[in-house]
């Protein structure tokens, strides 16, 4: 159709946003068809350096961007939104601690969850990519009551991709020939990419590895990819968290063939606790995804799952002692 898609951003001056946006205009996120509407929130110190990001948009010519707003008001950028991607956060400041990055980021999260409650479209897609993703998008939910809590997503997918990609580079393979990895539980150095239900082609992968290379080796470098990149960049990951931001939306939207990684309220499948938002498989169709069944899971990856579902869980346990939820 040729009406316009409402797509809100948060953090749209930031360096995510300055990759995201535009993939978004270009089409990579709703099809070569569909014109989007851009709704861009930021702080307002930024939105003077937004307001050049803009230009350059301007610039770009995109046949499918119909329009631009910006600004510092969430009630205002959320209104009518059809799809909104959390971006924007806090980052950790030298002395912070867990808790005070906690505080400082549920203020915006409760205030942003409200402002959607209140103004977003009746189809609205959450999608938080700022950091800590799952408990952010935890926070929103809970202050967004009207809201089914099945629209808030965290972003896990730039593991999932961080983790297909490292698995093909060690055997050999193009990553299209991966099928059913799928990340589990918090996106911090807890999550746990599980080998033993990924196939390569006829194969699972785990019977393709030595256990010790998934172990020692394979797990702890995805899941410290993130500082990696800031070792050899200087500056955290942006293109790639923008890419993997538009996988997860882009599949949410209008499905996918594939197993994907998302992190989504836990309904209690394979004994992770109700109450977080943590990462699974799920397949996705007709805008609605859903958490694989029946998957076989060993006791290593039964354990690794629930330690990083025990993360979630007090990560919960302080935003509640916060009274940010
Ligand atoms: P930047 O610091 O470059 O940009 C963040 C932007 O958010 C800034 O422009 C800031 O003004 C804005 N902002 C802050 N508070 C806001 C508010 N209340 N409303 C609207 N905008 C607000 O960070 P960037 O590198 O773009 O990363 C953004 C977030 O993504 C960070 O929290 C980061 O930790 C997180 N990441 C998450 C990843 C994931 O896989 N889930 C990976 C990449 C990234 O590290």
């Amino acid at each position: 159709s040729n009406t316009p898609v409402k797509v809100a951003v948060t953090g749209a001056a930031g360096q995510i946003g300055y990759s995201l946006l535009f993939r978004i205009a270009s089409g990579a996120l709703l099809g070569p068809e569909t014109p989007v509407a851009l709704q861009l929130l930021e702080v307002t110190p930024a939105l003077k350096a937004l307001e050049g990001v803009v230009m350059e948009l301007d610039d770009c010519a995109f046949p499918l961007l119909h329009s631009v707003e910006i600004g510092d008001d969430a009630e205002k950028m959320f209104d009518g939104a059809n799809a909104a991607l959390l971006v924007g956060a806090m980052p950790r400041k030298e002395g912070m601690d867990r808790s005070d990055l906690l505080s400082a980021n549920g203020k915006i999260f409760t205030g942003q969850g409200a402002a959607l409650n209140k103004v977003a479209a009746d189809d609205i897609k959450i999608l938080v990519t700022g950091n800590p993703a799952n408990t952010n998008a935890l926070i929103a939910k809970e202050n967004a009551p009207d809201i089914p809590a099945e629209r808030f997503n965290a972003l896990t997918r730039l593991d999932h991709n961080r983790a297909k990609a490292m698995l093909a580079k060690k055997l050999e393979v193009s990553v299209s020939e991966i099928k059913d990895l799928a990340i589990w539980g918090n996106h911090d150095d807890s999550m746990y990419p599980d080998l033993y239900n990924t196939k390569v082609g006829d194969n699972i992968a785990a019977d393709l590895v030595d256990e010790a290379w998934i172990k020692d080796e394979y797990i702890p470098t995805v899941a410290t990819r993130g500082g990696a990149i800031i070792k050899a960049r200087g500056a955290s990951s942006a293109a790639s968290a923008a890419s993997a931001t538009i996988d997860h939306m882009h599949d949410w939207l209008l499905g996918s063939d594939e197993i994907v990684s998302m992190s989504v309220p836990s309904d209690g499948s394979y004994g992770v606790p109700e109450g977080i938002i943590s990462s699974f498989p799920c397949r996705v169709k007709d805008g609605k995804y859903e958490i694989v069944q029946g998957l076989e899971l060993n006791e290593f990856s039964k354990e690794r799952i629930l330690a990083s579902a025990k993360r979630l869980q007090d990560e919960r346990a302080a935003v509640e002692k916060l009274g940010l939820i």
